[in-house]
């Protein structure tokens, strides 16, 4: 078995490269050792930066996202009883869209396998060899091997790639909390996403459509789901929503509920050889800034455009700017999500001193233009170059 570039991982960023290859002409093969319902239902981000929207649209993937799509012009902070939006698209000339991950997956499966794509789930990738290069899989109860010219490690945080890589580097920060995450089958109360900061702890309120509320408390790290009730989950969501002038927050069923540990992590370099990363396999950011999603796609975009020229013209300059070219891009977007982070969560060894500073910086992000700009310029996302 053999292919240009081997992609292990299903996540939006295997499933995005394969797609953007296949538009360059550029076979490849994508394993996933999970099944596909579990790819198309594992819940997660919610926001995409423009740049993420563009590319799904102007590559053919965006036609639901373009129907489906909740296009959003602001956001709220809200602390010490009392909301104050931040205008994204006043101050940067750009918005956001609220679309679920799990919807840009099944849009790009489908869209693989309608282009006669090779997408093969249940295919555990358990070695690879990013010198000759070749993957080696599980699929079907036997053991296969696809030779390639490149690999492409898009397989997450707790993937097979970056294990591969001789002398990494890496860094790394862990959080005293976790986010408490729920879908509810419940109008959402906001329509925009309320990001709250609150003693109590952090909350925030997302949607996942108009139907569909998405809501995250902050909850310690070794947080045991069985302690929260769905009463207790929306006592405590009102607490840390609660505004002097009443605002309402609307109830429903809880559909779906799980604990997301919160942690920074960078590996560099994120090229070994012929073997490339791409996305969580080479970084982690803490879900406060909204970016996880959109640096895996920002870096697909790079790899692609490096393929591109690789497989035009035999130059392999493009891949090897590949790496510094993307870190770049992630240590500013780890650095916003860390500055929000602790902009917004109650950090239970922070002491009344920094309380206070804290909330004088909150005070000034949404009382200066200056500062209200920095934060919607990050979040809106920074362009995407070489
Ligand atoms: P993924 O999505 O983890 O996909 C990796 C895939 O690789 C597979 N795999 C293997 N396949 C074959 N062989 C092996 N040996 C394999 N090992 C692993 C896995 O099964 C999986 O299918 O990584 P990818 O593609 O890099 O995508 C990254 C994003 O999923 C992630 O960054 C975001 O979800 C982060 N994130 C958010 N990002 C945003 O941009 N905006 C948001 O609003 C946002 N909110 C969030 C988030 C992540 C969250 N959680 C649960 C971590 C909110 C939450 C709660
Ligand atoms: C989500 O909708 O899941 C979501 C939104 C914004 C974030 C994180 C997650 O910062």
């Amino acid at each position: 078995m053999r292919t240009q570039v081997a992609i292990i991982g299903s996540g939006p960023a295997g499933l995005l490269l394969s797609h953007l290859l296949h538009r360059q002409g550029i076979d490849s093969v994508v394993l996933e050792s999970r099944d596909r319902d579990y790819v198309e239902h594992r819940q997660r981000a919610g926001v995409l930066e423009q740049g993420t929207t563009d590319v799904l649209r102007d590559s053919g993937a965006g036609e639901r996202l373009d129907r489906e799509g909740l296009v959003h012009h602001g956001v709220e902070l809200r602390f010490g009883g009392a909301g104050h939006r931040i205008p994204l698209t006043d101050l940067t000339g750009r918005t956001v869209t609220v679309y679920a991950q799990t919807e840009v997956v099944k849009d790009l499966v489908a869209k693989r396998l309608a282009d006669g794509g090779d997408v093969r789930f249940e295919a555990e990738v358990v070695a690879l060899d990013a010198s000759a290069p070749s993957v080696t899989f599980r699929s079907g109860g036997r053991t296969h091997t696809l030779d390639c010219d490149y690999i492409a490690g898009c397989d997450g945080f707790h993937g097979v790639s970056r294990p591969a890589v001789p002398g990494l580097r890496t860094y790394s920060r862990e959080y005293p909390f976790a986010w408490l995450g729920i879908l509810a089958d419940v109008a959402p109360s906001t329509e925009e996403l309320i990001y709250a900061g609150h003693d109590n702890g952090f909350a925030l309120h997302s949607l996942r459509s108009p139907q569909v509320s998405r809501l995250y408390l902050q909850v310690s790290p070794d947080e045991d789901l069985a302690g929260w009730s769905d009463a207790r989950i929306w006592d405590e969501l009102a607490t840390r929503f609660a505004t002097d002038d009443g605002w309402k927050l609307h109830e429903g069923p809880i559909t779906d509920r799980s604990v997301t540990p919160m942690r920074s992590f960078v590996a560099e370099p994120m090229r070994h050889d012929r073997l490339l990363l791409a996305g969580d396999a080479a970084h982690i950011v803490p879900p406060t800034g909204a970016k996880g999603l959109n640096l895996a796609v920002s870096d697909v975009i790079l790899l692609a455009q490096a393929f591109a020229e690789r497989y035009a013209s035999g130059s392999e300059t493009l891949l090897d700017g590949y790496s510094a070219a993307c870190l770049r891009r992630v240590w500013r977007a780890e650095h916003f999500s860390y500055w929000m982070t602790h902009l917004l969560h109650a950090d239970p060894a922070a002491s009344d001193f920094d309380r206070r500073l804290q909330r004088s910086h909150l005070d000034y992000v949404v009382s200066s233009q200056a500062a209200s700009t920095s934060l919607a310029e990050n979040y809106v996302g920074l362009p995407v170059t070489f």
